[in-house]
Formats: structure tokens, C-alpha cells, sequence
């Protein structure tokens, strides 16, 4: 069975919030029409305390996009965002969210970030994901949303890892591209891997 994981499709990622992805909005339509044609569709939303690590504004000193070593782990300082219970987390309001089944917070942990929707960046605790979908008897994945080459690539590796096969389907993405160069790095990366791109929905 197929399932679609439809990856922080929240105001803040998109253009008037806090960290937004360039034409981020722009995955709305898609997704919106998109969910119509699986079985299953999850959603995962970053979900933050006010004193998250991976806020700049908690590093006095440090700057938006510097990247500093938390607990021995590169980690890129962004602006607040998708803080719990804020305007900024809230699914985008044109987002038909009735199709979700499940919806899976992260990022909840105030030392760790948690880019993927099955777990956090140290890949030390999981949501519960993974085990959600296997007992549903899920085998592959299809992985939209935002950001591209942040929350989309690391639950589409973390799903090949775990033991799905995954696709992305791109059109229904968009990156941050931040640093230069990172979208391209990182979807090679992901192809490398053996995770499926998709270049037409
Ligand atoms: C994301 C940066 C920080 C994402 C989340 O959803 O791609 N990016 N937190
Ligand atoms: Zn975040």
C-alpha cells in the first residue's frame, strides 16, 4: 500500500511567515488534488517550543542561516518559526486537511531539531511513524510539502532507511536553496540513495 506524507505545509514556510519558501504557498492546489489518489495521507507539522535550539533568537550573538555544533551535530540557526499553538504553525488555510488520517508533530524537543517526520535529527527518537505505517501495511511513500532540501529530503531518506521505498514528487515541493547550491546537493544525494524523483504529478 501507498501513502502520501505531506511535510510542513504550514504558514510560517509559506510567503508572511517567518521562514518562508519561496512560493511555497504554490504546493497548495497540487497537494489539495493530489490526496484525492491515495489510500492513506499523513501529515507532519514542526511544532516548536518558544526556546527551541534551532532558533537563532536562543544563541544571543548568532545570526539567522550561522551554523553552530549542538551536541556535536552541525545544526543551521533559523528564525522562530512554527511555534506550538502560533498563527506560524497552523496548516496554510487553503490546505484541505479533512484527507489527513494522522498528524504527526515534531521538532517538540527543545534541544533537537527534527527535519524528518519519522524522527529527530540525532535519529534517536521517533514519532512513531514508521510503526504507524508498517501496522497499516504501507510499503512505499510519497513525500510532498516543504521544504524541498530540508523536512521533504530528510523523511524521504529516513523512509528509505526505515525500510520504505520513496518517492518525491517535486512539483508539489519547494526549497529553501539555502546555502547556494543546497536544493541541487541534496536531491543528488537522495537520488544516490535510491529515492525516487519525480518531475511531473
Ligand atoms: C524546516 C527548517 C527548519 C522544513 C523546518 O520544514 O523544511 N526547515 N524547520
Ligand atoms: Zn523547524
Amino acid at each position: 500500500m501507498q501513502a502520501l506524507l505531506v511535510v510542513d505545509v504550514q504558514n510560517d514556510f509559506c510567503p508572511g511567515g517567518a521562514l518562508p519558501v519561496p512560493d511555497g504557498d504554490a504546493v497548495v492546489p497540487i497537494i489539495n488534488r493530489l490526496a484525492l489518489h491515495f489510500p492513506l495521507v499523513v501529515a507532519s507539522q514542526d511544532w516548536h517550543p518558544p526556546n527551541h535550539l534551532s532558533f537563532a533568537s536562543n544563541h544571543p550573538g548568532r545570526a539567522v542561516l550561522d551554523v553552530i555544533t549542538l551536541d556535536g551535530q552541525s545544526q543551521v540557526l533559523w528564525p522562530d518559526h512554527c511555534v506550538q499553538g502560533s498563527w506560524g504553525a497552523q496548516f496554510h488555510p487553503e490546505l484541505d486537511t479533512r484527507p489527513f488520517r494522522l498528524i504527526v508533530r515534531k521538532g517538540t524537543d527543545p534541544r533537537v531539531d527534527s527535519y524528518s517526520a519519522f524522527r529527530d535529527n540525532r535519529k534517536d527518537r521517533s514519532t512513531g511513524l514508521a510503526g504507524y505505517l508498517r501496522e497499516l501495511g504501507v510499503s512505499q511513500v510519497t513525500v510532498v510539502g516543504l521544504a524541498t532540501d530540508y523536512c521533504v529530503a530528510a523523511t524521504a531518506e529516513d523512509a528509505l532507511s526505515l525500510g520504505f521505498s520513496a518517492k518525491i514528487l517535486l512539483p508539489a515541493c519547494r526549497a529553501v536553496g539555502v546555502p547556494p547550491g543546497h536544493t541541487e546537493s541534496t536531491l543528488q544525494r537522495l537520488r544516490d540513495m535510491g529515492v525516487e524523483l519525480v518531475d511531473t504529478v
